[in-house]
């Protein structure tokens, strides 16, 4: 069989890594791209030194990817670099919407500009649904976004599906709703929480930080979600997906889930809410519909919620442990 070669982009990033992990067992060469910076940040992908090439390229600068695409001659590329953020996009909005919009422009350019048969993936996402208008969210429902984020991610859409209908580039679009994991950034709610109860359990913290407690979302294991990902651009035509679990929680929930892994009821003692972590304008109910993506590509969900949260908190006192 001829051995696929992928181009990922957000390689050191939750999915980036993942998609990694999960191409080599399906055979393909691949090359991952980073952003040079000071220090490396391959938290989440050491383990794959030595496994894939990693390459310098920044969806800010068009001849990046240009001199990527040479260099690798990709037959897939995914498109996972982004400022994913939402909380941060009101501080930068600008930089947000050069990378996360302009910057699947720059790719699909330098896919064209390569004259070469690529066929390509572009991480959008549930928050391009925001105010919701329609429960549960499908591939149909119209968008709202909430945040600079939101916004930059639906010019991404966008664009994706204009390349594949004015210049037929296989160019799909993955619509995922919210996936955590062990290799979760800390910024963010859940694995601040996994992090944050881990450290009550160990005695290095008193309580939790956090914002608005009452958001719900529809959380999914990151590693099931790589797997769309690629069923998507293996599929006959291009077309975009919703990626979800169908099921809803509230922060409250994922806090009751992750303190009980440690014998704590009582966990409101425990969490002080704290006017920094609000945002000015939030997403407060999602929940998506993935038919399509079940009945198409066959992809389902393996891991359950309180799974989830469970590898979270015990693999976040297996890190601290052995800091200490
Ligand atoms: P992540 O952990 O924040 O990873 C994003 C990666 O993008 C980072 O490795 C980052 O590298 C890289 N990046 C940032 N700016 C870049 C630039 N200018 N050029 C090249 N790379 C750049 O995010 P994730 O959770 O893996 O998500 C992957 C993608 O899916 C993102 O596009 C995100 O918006 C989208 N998404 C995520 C979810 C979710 O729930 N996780 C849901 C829907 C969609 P640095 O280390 O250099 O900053
Ligand atoms: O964990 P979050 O920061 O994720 P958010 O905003 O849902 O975005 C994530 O999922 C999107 C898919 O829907 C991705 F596109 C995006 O890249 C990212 O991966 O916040 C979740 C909820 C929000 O409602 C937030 O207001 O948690 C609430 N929250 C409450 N306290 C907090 C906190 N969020 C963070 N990050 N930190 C808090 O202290």
């Amino acid at each position: 069989m001829e051995t696929k070669t992928a181009l990922v982009t957000g390689i050191n990033g939750q999915d980036g890594s993942y998609l990694a992990d999960f191409l080599l067992t399906k055979g393909y060469k691949v090359y991952g791209m980073e952003r040079r910076c000071s220090r490396k940040n391959r938290v989440n992908t050491e383990h794959l030194e030595g496994k894939i090439t990693f390459i310098n390229g920044d969806l800010a600068d068009q001849n990046s990817l240009l001199r990527c695409i040479k260099e690798c001659s990709p037959d897939e590329i995914y498109n996972l670099g982004a400022m994913s953020f939402v909380g941060e996009s009101w501080n930068t909005p600008e930089t947000t919407s050069d990378v996360n919009a302009l910057g699947v422009l720059r790719m699909l350019e330098a896919i064209r500009e390569s004259g070469r048969d690529i066929r390509f993936y572009q991480a959008s996402t549930s928050e391009m649904y925001g105010k919701v208008v329609e429960t549960p969210q499908k591939e149909t429902t119209p968008f709202y976004p909430r945040s600079p984020y939101g916004v930059s991610k639906l010019y991404g859409y966008w664009i994706t599906k204009n390349y594949r209908e004015s210049y037929g580039v296989f160019a799909c679009n993955g619509i995922l709703f919210n996936h955590e994991s062990e290799r979760r950034g800390i910024e963010f709610v859940t694995r601040k929480i996994s992090d944050g109860v881990a450290r009550i359990a160990l005695g290095l913290s008193d309580h939790i930080a956090l914002g608005n407690l009452d958001a719900q979302r529809d959380w999914g294991y990151a590693p099931d979600y790589v797997e769309a990902m690629w069923a998507m651009l293996q599929h006959d035509t291009p077309d975009d997906y919703v990626i979800s679990t169908g099921e809803c929680y509230s922060i409250r929930d994922f806090l009751q889930r992750a303190f009980a892994c440690v014998n704590i009821s009582n966990w409101e003692d425990y969490v002080k809410q704290d006017e920094r972590f609000m945002r000015p304008a939030e997403v407060d109910y999602l929940v998506g519909d993935s038919s399509k993506a079940r009945d198409v590509l066959g992809w389902k969900p393996s891991v359950s919620f309180d799974e989830m949260v469970s590898r979270m908190v015990f693999n976040d006192i297996d890190l601290l442990g052995d800091d200490n």
